[in-house]
């Protein structure tokens, strides 16, 4: 069965390839089915701006979709970035442009201030008009520097006690172990597999 991973981060396809890769599904992107529209993630939370996702891009592909809307949680932030994390540095800035301008809004924070979590949804969008949603979070500290080259986004600035390294010093497949959209790709596994079953069985 097809599953189109309906997104246009490099990073969030190659992580959902590795954690798929033993499930009977073939996986295809919005490049591969060369669709262009994009979604506004006008959303209150990463739940609605998922499942927004989700819906367009199922209608215009015809293709069982999975959508995620994922992001970091700073607690001396209040929460920020949030679902802004996107478009932390504005429209046109880069992975690196959106770590610095964080780290730059933690100046002087001490490490044990510096608490945050990657939380990420995945929506699941059926052609039936049906959308299933599952969730993962991973703790951790946001270090004082950038340090490792793995992963993308804000994986040199996330440090993780437990392992003493940041998501960028990970081998990929231990990020695709334990990571938020690890989690949360996982949690989903059971309502791929009921899909599968529903449509070999029709
Ligand atoms: P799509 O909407 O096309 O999927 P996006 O990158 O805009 O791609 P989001 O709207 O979900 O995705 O925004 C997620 C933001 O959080 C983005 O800045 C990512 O770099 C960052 N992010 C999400 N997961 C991450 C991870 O595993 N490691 C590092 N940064 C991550």
């Amino acid at each position: 069965m097809r599953l189109l991973v309906a997104t246009r981060n490099a990073g969030k396809l190659r992580e959902y390839s590795y954690i798929y890769a033993d499930l009977p599904l073939h996986l295809t992107s919005l490049t591969d089915e060369m669709i262009e529209t994009t979604v506004a993630e006008t959303g209150a939370d990463f739940q609605a701006n998922a499942i927004l996702k989700a819906r367009t891009y199922v209608k215009e592909s015809g293709i069982l979709t999975l959508a995620d809307d994922s992001g970091l949680e700073v607690d001396a932030l209040g929460g920020a970035p949030g679902v802004h994390t996107a478009r932390y540095a504005g429209e046109d800035a880069s992975d690196e442009d959106r770590y610095r301008l964080l780290l730059h809004n933690l100046a002087g924070i001490p490490r044990e201030k510096r608490t945050a979590r990657f939380r990420c949804v995945v929506a699941i969008a059926t052609l039936e008009g049906e959308v299933f949603c599952t969730e993962g979070t991973c703790e951790g500290l946001i270090a004082d520097e950038p340090t490792g080259t793995e992963g993308f986004g804000y994986d040199p600035i996330f440090y993780l006690p437990e392992y003493d390294c940041t998501l960028a010093q990970l081998p990929s497949d231990i990020k695709n172990q334990i990571s938020h959209r690890a989690q949360a790709a996982r949690a989903a596994i059971p309502i791929l597999a009921r899909l599968v079953s529903q449509e070999r069985g029709a």
